[in-house]
């Protein structure tokens, strides 16, 4: 799994931005899901899904600041108790140590991308290099010395890349920063059809992504520019040794040349492609080492044959806005951010090659891996089993429709609090706490969700109707307004809310 990579930055989904052959051989040995997604567009939210089987408003952890409430069941301690050897290297962001692991090596929070902490059980360590060629180092150290090949294993491999402040690797940033990418068609949405939500977001690339933090542009750029102070100095790039810096600055020092010889010409939007650029050099930079990796556990994986009854996923905790509606950043139930990357090798199982468009979700996730393994799912999960639909028995997959609900504001990005449902067909959004607004989108139609067409006549039956579906889905899921006040009510009482 990796955080915030957006499946438009994986050539099995498009081939536009990126070549990630690696990552791709999992759709070319097995299934690519075009239609998964999460409940929650948020990081830890996520892998709490992933892991209980359960929604955010069961397990409560609902956004990244509350704690995770460690009484709830995970899958590996079940893995655990099944005579699984298990183990965790790389992101977790959780505030606290995982259950279930015979071993964990992770980041604290978001971890660093040069020469990263890491917190294991017997204490922290720093070590130095590239985060994340060194989760892929311990975890192949894992697997080459302390593997008990007497037991089956469930490894959880996490990277920390391509998540923000987008450090890349020295021999990825030397390549990636000469390259030019092709502009989203929705670049420059200015947001008329929609609701107020998508007006007061901030995480537009113009208006809201950095100059000096995100672009990479030094203070003295910027203060030599007289530019209005946007985003504070990369601390990041300060864990960098003399040597990584000597490298970073001899390819990120020109870029600073190059961007003051050119200010004073640029226009909002020529600089908003020149913001759009530099974010996608770097985010795709970053996606680079992530490939580079995977290759390097998959060859593992063929070298010590294991590769034939060694089942592989890959996904993220959510999609990712790469210039999309002018955003970066996710939160929102549109789909580069509500979708995710979902790609499952299973040999002999799986035939390869298959491409499956049902809506599945990373709540499915627990209860997939758990029926995979033949361990008993508990009850209370509230997903399904993908094993179905990886057999290719498309005939017992009935569902119709999603849910999603996202709690994190008042919060970073200003994104409002929503819940809504999918269906292949359509997207009903209902935003609500400050404000109370609906959205509908006809996805068939309308792929790049620019038309809300809420207010449309023609559609008025059909939002009826799917109110009533959204309505059954919360009673399905035991979501409710009622927790929905109980959730805000934390917010007042911690104080992030009046
Ligand atoms: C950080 C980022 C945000 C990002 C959140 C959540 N800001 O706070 O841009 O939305 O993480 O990301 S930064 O200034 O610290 O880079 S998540 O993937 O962990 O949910
Ligand atoms: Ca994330």
């Amino acid at each position: 799994m990796s955080d915030d990579h957006a499946y438009q930055a994986i050539s099995a989904y498009n081939d536009n931005l990126i070549k990630t052959p690696n990552i791709d051989r999992l759709a070319n040995e097995g299934m690519l899901f075009t239609n998964a997604s999460v409940t929650n567009s948020i990081c830890a939210p996520s892998r709490a899904v992933i892991l209980t089987g359960k929604h955010a408003h069961i397990n409560g952890k609902i956004d990244n600041l509350s704690p995770f409430d460690t009484t709830n069941i995970t899958f590996p301690q079940l893995f655990k108790e099944a005579g699984y050897q298990t183990a965790m290297f790389g992101k977790l962001h959780f505030g606290n140590n995982p259950k279930g692991l015979d071993e964990f090596k992770i980041l604290p929070g978001q971890g660093d991308y040069y020469n990263p902490k890491f917190i294991t059980s017997t204490g922290d360590t720093i070590i130095n290099g590239y985060v994340t060629d060194i989760i892929t180092d311990l975890t192949l150290d894992w697997m080459e010395k302390r593997r008990d090949t007497t037991k089956p294993f469930l490894l959880m491999y996490l990277h920390k890349a391509p998540h923000r402040s987008w450090l890349p690797a020295n021999r990825h940033y030397k390549t990636y920063t000469k390259k030019t990418f092709p502009l989203p068609s929705t670049l420059f949405d200015e947001y008329n059809t929609r609701d107020a939500a998508s007006k007061t977001a901030e995480m537009n690339i113009l208006r809201h992504m950095h100059l000096g933090y995100d672009n990479k542009l030094t203070p003295e750029t910027i203060n030599e520019l007289n530019i209005a102070y946007t985003g504070l100095h990369n601390r990041a790039i300060d864990r960098m040794n003399n040597i990584q810096k000597a490298s970073w600055d001899s390819v990120y020092k020109p870029i600073n040349e190059n961007f003051k010889a050119q200010y004073q010409t640029m226009n909002d939007s020529t600089l908003m492609v020149w913001k759009y650029q530099r974010y996608m050099q770097d985010y795709l930079g970053c996606i680079a080492a992530v490939d580079d990796n995977v290759g390097r556990l998959l060859n593992y994986l063929d070298d010590k044959n294991l590769s034939h009854n060694t089942v592989v996923v890959y996904t993220s905790d959510q999609g990712f806005y790469l210039g999309e509606h002018g955003w970066f950043d996710k939160r929102f139930m549109y789909n580069e951010s509500f979708k995710t990357p979902l790609l499952i090798k299973w040999p002999n199982k799986i035939t390869p090659g298959t491409t499956e468009d049902e809506m599945v979700q990373n709540l499915d996730f627990a209860q997939t891996f758990l029926e995979i393994a033949g361990i008993e799912a508990p009850k209370d999960m509230q997903g399904k089993s993908l094993v179905p639909l990886l057999k290719g028995e498309k005939e017992v997959w009935d569902r119709d429709a999603v849910y999603y609900h996202y709690y994190e504001y008042p919060a970073e990005h200003a994104v409002k609090r929503h819940y809504g449902i999918a269906t292949k067909q359509y997207k009903l959004i209902h935003y609500y706490y400050d404000v109370d607004a609906w959205e509908l989108y006809d996805r068939k139609k309308d792929p790049n969700e620019m038309n809300n067409v809420y207010i449309d006549e023609n559609y008025a039956e059909i939002a009826t109707k799917l109110k009533d579906k959204l309505n059954d889905l919360r009673s399905l899921y035991k979501d409710s307004d009622s927790l929905n006040n109980h959730y805000i009510q934390i917010y007042k009482d911690k104080g992030h809310i009046k």
